[in-house]
């Protein structure tokens, strides 16, 4: 294990970070200059009967360990989302995934140009909704513009198509959906942390990745090959880490395991 990782300052960091969110101070950096670091890791201490494994026996452990958490309602999931996809550059907006337009928390609702909440692990691929479980999970829940939003619909992810309207990078064809660049990775690892969190063993159905599209409403999402070559392609960055520990410490209290060990991706798939 490299020095690195025992070194693990995110958590402290994460928390000035969430501090700035919940009393809307706008400089950032002084706080996060003072954390120390912190006496124990994550590995040392959430990941601890996961390290070592590989394949099922460490998605099994991964399962258990992100399955312990605090679940949201669908209408807590609105002012979720204004915390864990604030701008770094404006405390008064989100960032849409697909377009990467920043935009006014309050300008949240159906209407054109408003934002909504787009599941990433679309509701239909497993009928799971709007109830809480699932379709309340706020690791793979994101601000994105209604007509965006409604053009992804329920495809799955794959490259290719003809460019999206309104959103730049993005392409889609009949049966997929390429987001831009940056998000790749981000798109890649919330997909593959819902096939980790169910497995069908509560009223839900096991969410599991194919090599498929055109999946309709089995539970499953394609194209796995394509979505492990985005996860390494765009590795997690300063945004989609931010958004993990403000879930972990703010809201469901588990965390996006392939955002703090991407190469975990490979391990189990
Ligand atoms: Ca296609
Ligand atoms: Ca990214
Ligand atoms: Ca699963």
């Amino acid at each position: 294990m490299s020095s690195r990782r025992r070194f693990y300052a995110r958590p402290l960091l994460a928390t000035a970070a969430s501090i700035v969110v919940l009393t809307g101070v706008a400089s950032a950096a002084p706080a996060a200059t003072q954390a120390t670091p912190p006496a124990t890791t994550l590995d040392d201490t959430y990941y601890q009967d996961a390290l070592g494994k590989t394949g099922t026996a460490l998605k099994s452990s991964l399962h258990t360990i992100i399955s312990d958490q605090t679940k949201l309602s669908y209408s807590q999931v609105w002012d979720a989302l204004k915390a864990t996809d604030q701008d770094p550059a404006n405390s008064s907006n989100v960032i849409l995934l697909y377009t990467g337009r920043s935009q006014s928390k309050s300008e949240n609702g159906g209407n054109t140009g408003d934002w909504n909440r787009e599941h990433v692990w679309a509701k239909s691929h497993g009928d799971f909704g709007t109830a809480t479980g699932p379709g309340t999970d706020i690791h793979h829940l994101r601000p994105e513009d209604v007509q965006v939003n409604s053009i992804r619909g329920n495809k799955d992810f794959d490259n290719g198509g003809s460019a999206v309207s309104g959103a730049p990078g993005n392409l889609t064809d009949g049966d997929s959906f390429e987001p831009r660049d940056a998000v790749k990775g981000d798109v890649a690892r919330m997909i593959l942390y819902m096939a980790v969190r169910y497995e069908g063993d509560d009223a839900f159905a096991d969410l599991e990745p194919n090599d498929r599209v055109s999946n309709g409403s089995a539970p499953n999402i394609g194209r796995l090959s394509v979505l492990k070559q985005w996860s390494q392609e765009d590795p997690p960055d300063s945004f989609e880490k931010n958004r993990n520990e403000v879930i972990f410490d703010r809201f469901q209290h588990n965390r996006n395991p392939f955002i703090d060990h991407p190469e975990w991706v490979e391990a189990i798939w």
